[in-house]
């Protein structure tokens, strides 16, 4: 239920190869429910509040992913954390990882070295060093379904795989004629959003129903000596990726290490459509798939107090329940 009275919310902002994290460090704010995936839930009824009031325009944007810090499930993790974004939860967020990895470290409440935070999708290890470098020990990775065929109105018939890499992707080969580049934006998102749209429309899924909300286009590097790929990631509330999105680049290494085009401990660079890069390396999983582990760098932005005056306009964001939008 939204609040009706002034909040005031204590964050700490970063950014991790130029996609952005909020991170709510404060307000008391612990969702119920004992495992990550029921915090998530309970999050997503009792907050969505504080969701769109967060990350939302006019204190944020859509590009802004959310992160809360609570109780861990699992005791040995330094934090508990579930991620959100301009539309909704997420299930899991690497580049937030790095973003919360510094802004704890930021805090004094961790020094540099290994630490643990529990998830909606699972545990993660992240190793920060001082300098901001973050490498993150992602939960099992897999591909799902390789080369799967989708009509796409207005586009044809496109191919692709469907990884999990902490979140659904369907990952596909760019298009020739739209270059991965800033300078062709609207005709990536059109591309991608219609891709979207067209899986949910044939039904298609990941396993157990998995909604797939991310999509995933891939093009060469535009520098080969400092990457193996370039990609464009279209995040489920439309907002594009400005990093090369951890769990995009979890679903990516899954894939080709299971076409057999990645060994274990072999370095993958991925970069994003900024041109910033993140390195993985895997290793296979005894049930299948693999271990990916990824590495960035994420940098603390801003520290704040966000006021939150219910009888003030748009007071917690501007959403498609209080515009024409
Ligand atoms: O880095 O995993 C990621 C991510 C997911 C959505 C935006 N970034």
């Amino acid at each position: 239920m939204k609040p009706n009275s002034i909040q005031r919310i204590q964050v700490i902002d970063s950014h991790t190869a130029g996609e952005p994290t909020r991170t709510i460090v404060g307000g008391a704010f612990e969702p119920g429910g004992e495992t990550m995936a029921e915090k998530r839930a309970a999050f997503a009824g009792e907050y969505d509040w504080l969701r769109s009031a967060t990350v939302c325009e006019p204190r944020g944007h859509d590009a802004m992913v959310g992160a809360l810090l609570c109780e861990p499930y699992s005791p040995d993790c330094v934090s508990g954390v579930i991620f959100f974004n301009n539309v909704g939860v997420l299930n899991g967020c690497l580049h937030g990882t790095m973003g919360v990895a510094v802004t704890l470290l930021h805090q004094g409440r961790i020094g540099p070295g290994k630490h643990r935070l529990d998830t909606p999708s699972g545990l993660v290890t992240f190793d920060v060093s001082a300098s901001g470098t973050v490498e993150v020990t992602n939960v099992r990775s897999y591909r799902h379904q390789h080369d799967v065929p989708v009509e796409v109105p207005g586009v044809g018939v496109v191919k692709g795989d469907i990884a999990w890499g902490g979140n659904w992707f369907f990952l596909a080969d760019a298009p020739p004629e739209i270059p991965v580049s800033l300078s062709c934006l609207d005709e990536l998102t059109d591309y991608s959003w219609r891709l979207r749209n067209a899986l949910e429309e044939a039904g298609i899924t990941g396993a157990n129903g998995g909604e797939i909300d991310h999509i995933e286009l891939f093009a060469p590097p535009a520098d080969p000596q400092l990457a193996d790929s370039k990609n464009f990631v279209l995040c489920p509330g439309k907002a594009y990726d400005r990093s090369p999105c951890g769990t995009g680049t979890s679903a990516k290494l899954a894939c080709l290490s299971e076409g057999g085009l990645l060994n274990e401990g072999q370095i993958w660079r991925q970069a994003g459509i900024l041109d910033s890069v993140f390195e993985g390396r895997v290793k296979k999983h005894t049930d299948g798939g693999a271990i990916p582990t990824v590495t960035g760098s994420a940098f603390v932005t801003a520290e704040a107090i966000l006021i939150i005056d219910p009888t003030t306009p748009f007071a917690f964001g501007i959403t498609s329940s209080n515009t024409e939008l």
